[in-house]
């Protein structure tokens, strides 16, 4: 077990890069209900990421989506993000939203919206760059729906072709994360489907290119902790998207359906002995309130670490090489049920952030200061991009 001090330094390095997509206006296939307050552009959701990061200590970085958040001036952006004390995390390239992309990105059939799509993902490495951002963040929608819609075989070949196109161009500072999801929006065959595709891509690609994990993009029944131990033994781990889901892709707050997983999680990367990867939260949030979501996101991500780190190893690798099954067992579940929250609020206050960051929102003025300012569509004496 590591000693007290120890625990604490990892602790106040502990760091999570939350998606301004989180904090912004999102709803379900049925119904959008916006909540006063909401962000109305990328500034403003760094106001809020800002908020976030004042209140939990473990926030200061901001992962942002393009083109929603595309804006006319990227030194300005990126000045912005600095003056609140962030910085800016991976760009995202939005693949699946423009109508060129009903059947796929850069596996689509038609060459020039390949080419399209390729165009948009150096551009994101080109923002990124403006930004001071090391990664890009990829996620596909692409695939299809009915067997026979197209050829499987060559959809692999135009994804590996774009994105070697995509790499030939990636500055060393920046990495690439491959990210996989098993299903929706295609229901057949979807191109990037699970961590043995993506894994093999990135192989192919090389070694800046690695994979990333979203919680809500496994079937059922999905061992995720066995999937970070086997991409860290051959240093394939690239990163997290933290979110939880009960059914599927529900990008719900993270640990709130599942925190012994979220648990075990923390506990591989930590028995990896390697440095922790990318960690981001990829959540929206429809019906609950967004900063206080993002705040207990972060709070139970914190919460999580701190009980992995609490693991005896030493202690668990005996009763390991011992067989004694729930022996090892055991020793997760000792650390598993510490209450590391007064550890935290030690943490935290000793960052000089909240000791008790949801009472401290709840209780503060943000909330409504940042509903009365945003209350017009429009963000005053400020251009919507292009
Ligand atoms: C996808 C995936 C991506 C995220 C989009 C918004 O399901 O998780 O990471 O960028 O949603
Ligand atoms: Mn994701
Ligand atoms: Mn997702």
């Amino acid at each position: 077990m590591d000693d007290t001090l120890n625990i604490e330094s990892k602790l106040t390095e502990f760091s999570v890069e939350t998606p301004s997509w989180g904090y912004a206006d999102s709803g379900t296939r049925f119904g959008v209900f916006p909540q006063p307050g909401r962000p109305r552009d990328v500034f403003e959701k760094l106001e809020d990421a800002a908020e976030v990061h004042r209140l939990t200590g473990s926030a200061g970085s901001v992962a942002l989506h393009i083109p929603w958040d595309k804006v006319d001036d990227y030194g300005e952006l990126r000045a912005f993000a600095e003056g609140l004390g962030l910085t800016i995390g991976a760009v995202n390239p939005n693949l699946f939203q423009d109508p060129d992309y009903k059947l796929g990105s850069i596996t689509n059939p038609d060459p020039r919206v390949r080419a399209k799509a390729v165009e948009h993902m150096i551009e994101c490495v080109e923002i990124a760059t403006a930004l001071g951002s090391t990664a890009q963040s990829l996620w596909l929608a692409d695939g299809t729906n009915y067997p026979g819609q197209d050829d499987l075989s060559a959809r692999r070949v135009r994804l590996l072709d774009s994105l070697v196109q995509l790499y030939a161009v990636l500055p060393q500072e920046q990495e690439l994360l491959v990210e996989y999801k098993p299903f929706e929006p295609a229901f057949y065959a979807t191109d990037l489907a699970d961590w043995g595709s993506a894994t093999l891509i990135c192989q192919q690609l090389g070694d800046r290119a690695r994979v990333l994990i979203d919680l809500g993009h496994h079937l059922h029944g999905t061992n995720v902790e066995q999937i970070v131990s086997q991409l860290s033994t051959v240093d394939r781990l690239g990163g997290f998207h933290f979110n939880n889901r009960k059914y599927a892709d529900d990008d719900l707050i993270v640990g709130s359906t599942n925190p012994f997983e979220l648990f075990l999680i923390f506990n591989e990367l930590i028995g990896s002995g390697r440095p922790l990867p990318r960690l981001t939260i990829d959540q929206s949030h429809n019906v609950e309130a967004k900063i206080e979501a993002m705040t207990l996101s972060i709070l139970n991500l914190q919460e999580s670490y701190a009980k992995a780190l609490l693991v005896d190893r030493e202690e668990l690798a005996v009763r390991q090489l011992e067989g004694d099954v729930l022996g090892g067992h055991e020793i997760l579940l000792d650390a598993y049920n510490t209450d590391v929250r007064p550890l935290w609020a030690r943490v935290r206050e000793a960052k000089g952030v909240a000791s008790d960051p949801i009472a401290d929102l709840r209780n503060g003025d943000y909330l409504t200061e940042a509903a009365n300012r945003r209350a017009g569509l429009q963000p005053a004496g400020r251009k919507a991009s292009t």
